[in-house]
């Protein structure tokens, strides 16, 4: 199976599942929970989508997934995924950089933290038990592939309730990392 990525637009053909994660779908996760509830009232902005593809063969099942993060901030905290740990202990992934600007974060939610800088072409190995979650710092789209197990399953309530141990935001129109108590 042969697919195509525009690596301008983050557009994958074909492309069987679209799947756009709105402010509403991930208000818990930014700290300023007062003004997610101002910008609500006007908009549920579009914070980024996912594209997927899902590679079954007889013996072993992958899925490709390209992410497309727009950019903007909530309070100062750039925009970002949701962020999850595979529910399956025994499973990695692959991220590779297309397009843009950012960090992605990983984080045991047990004390062991990495911000890896992020630009176009950068390929990050994430091991298994290692929660991530992936920063637009960029004034332009920032545009990634994951590769992964089919199986591998996504927690997002473990992320919800001991949050990343570090935030990121637009401090002087720069990045800063933010410690979480
Ligand atoms: C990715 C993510 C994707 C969106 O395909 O699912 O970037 O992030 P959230 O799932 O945190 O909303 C991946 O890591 N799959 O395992
Ligand atoms: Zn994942």
């Amino acid at each position: 199976m042969t697919l195509t990525l525009d690596p301008e637009n983050g557009i994958l053909d074909p492309c069987p599942q679209i799947t756009p994660r709105y402010l509403s779908d991930l208000k818990m996760m930014f700290k300023d929970q007062q003004v997610v509830d101002e910008i609500l009232k006007e908009e549920n902005r579009l914070i980024y989508e996912i594209r997927y593809y899902p590679f079954r063969t007889s013996k072993s099942d992958m899925a490709l997934a390209v992410t497309r993060i727009f950019p903007g901030s909530i309070g100062g905290e750039y925009h970002m995924t949701k962020g999850h740990k595979h529910e399956r202990d025994d499973q990695p992934e692959v991220y590779y950089c297309v397009k843009g600007e950012g960090f992605l974060l990983l984080d045991t939610l047990e004390g062991e933290f990495q911000a890896i800088p992020w630009r176009a072409g950068t390929i990050t190995h994430i091991p298994p038990m290692w929660a991530h979650r992936v920063i637009n710092t960029g004034t332009d789209l920032l545009v990634f592939i994951g590769v992964f197990h089919l199986s591998a399953g996504h927690d997002y309530e473990i992320v919800a309730q001991k949050g990343f141990s570090y935030r990121v935001y637009a401090v002087d129109g720069k990045p800063a990392l933010i410690r979480q108590t």
